[in-house]
């Protein structure tokens, strides 16, 4: 049985159960991060103190880009996870960039939903949310040539862009006209699994 430890409202644990619900994997989630602490043994397992940690027939893995990569190399087969460089790198391009992307988000993500409203910082939020305008304009374009951030199909590579671009399309923040983007979050609404797993409410 795979373990998955993690609370749910983790950006980078969403990324994980949502590739497990994808495959049709079982696997068991355990909450902990944020409200649920981390005792020692979780602190055993993972060293950083952050979650996601998976545990999969005695093997241990954490950083949550890492897992999906496991995870779909262990059970995806190709279309998860082509054995082509250059199909593999493209793909591996996205996921990284989904840190860049989360970083400009994570800011806007802290301050409007985890801060009381007289304590926020709003130039803080101004730039992030500027700066998140200006990266979207680098995933329209690329889905202006191609359906999915991984290729022709869905894959790994759309994961961690997609679960901070669901936070930055229910922020109650200005986001420019951007038709292909637009067009690739209907596709993603469409999957039960980004449903049911990424498009909970943000807190
Ligand atoms: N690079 C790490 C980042 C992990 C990380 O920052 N996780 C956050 C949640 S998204 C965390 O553990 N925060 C502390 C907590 O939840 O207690 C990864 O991708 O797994």
């Amino acid at each position: 049985m795979l373990t998955i430890w993690g609370r749910i409202n983790s950006h980078n644990v969403k990324k994980v159960v949502w590739l497990a619900e994808e495959m049709g994997l079982a696997y068991d989630r355990r909450d902990v991060g944020g409200p649920f602490g981390m005792d020692e043994g979780y602190r055993a397992l993972n060293p950083n103190a952050l979650i996601p940690t998976i545990e999969d027939d005695g093997f241990v893995l954490w950083e949550s880009n890492s897992i999906l990569r496991y995870l779909a190399a262990t059970r995806g087969g190709e279309a998860f996870y082509p054995v082509d460089p250059q199909a593999r790198a493209s793909i591996e391009r996205w996921m990284d960039w989904g840190f860049t992307w989360a970083d400009a988000i994570r800011p806007i993500f802290f301050q409007m939903v985890r801060t009381a409203p007289e304590a926020r910082d709003t130039a803080l939020i101004e730039r992030s949310v500027a700066r998140a305008a200006g990266l979207s304009a680098i995933l329209d374009d690329v889905l202006a040539r191609q359906e999915w951030l991984s290729g022709g199909s869905f894959g790994i590579g759309d994961i961690p862009v997609a679960a901070y671009a669901n936070t930055w399309f229910q922020l109650p923040v200005e986001r420019p006209s951007r038709p292909n983007l637009e067009r690739w979050y209907a596709a993603l609404r469409e999957r039960a699994p980004f449903r049911d797993v990424v498009m909970i409410p943000l807190s």
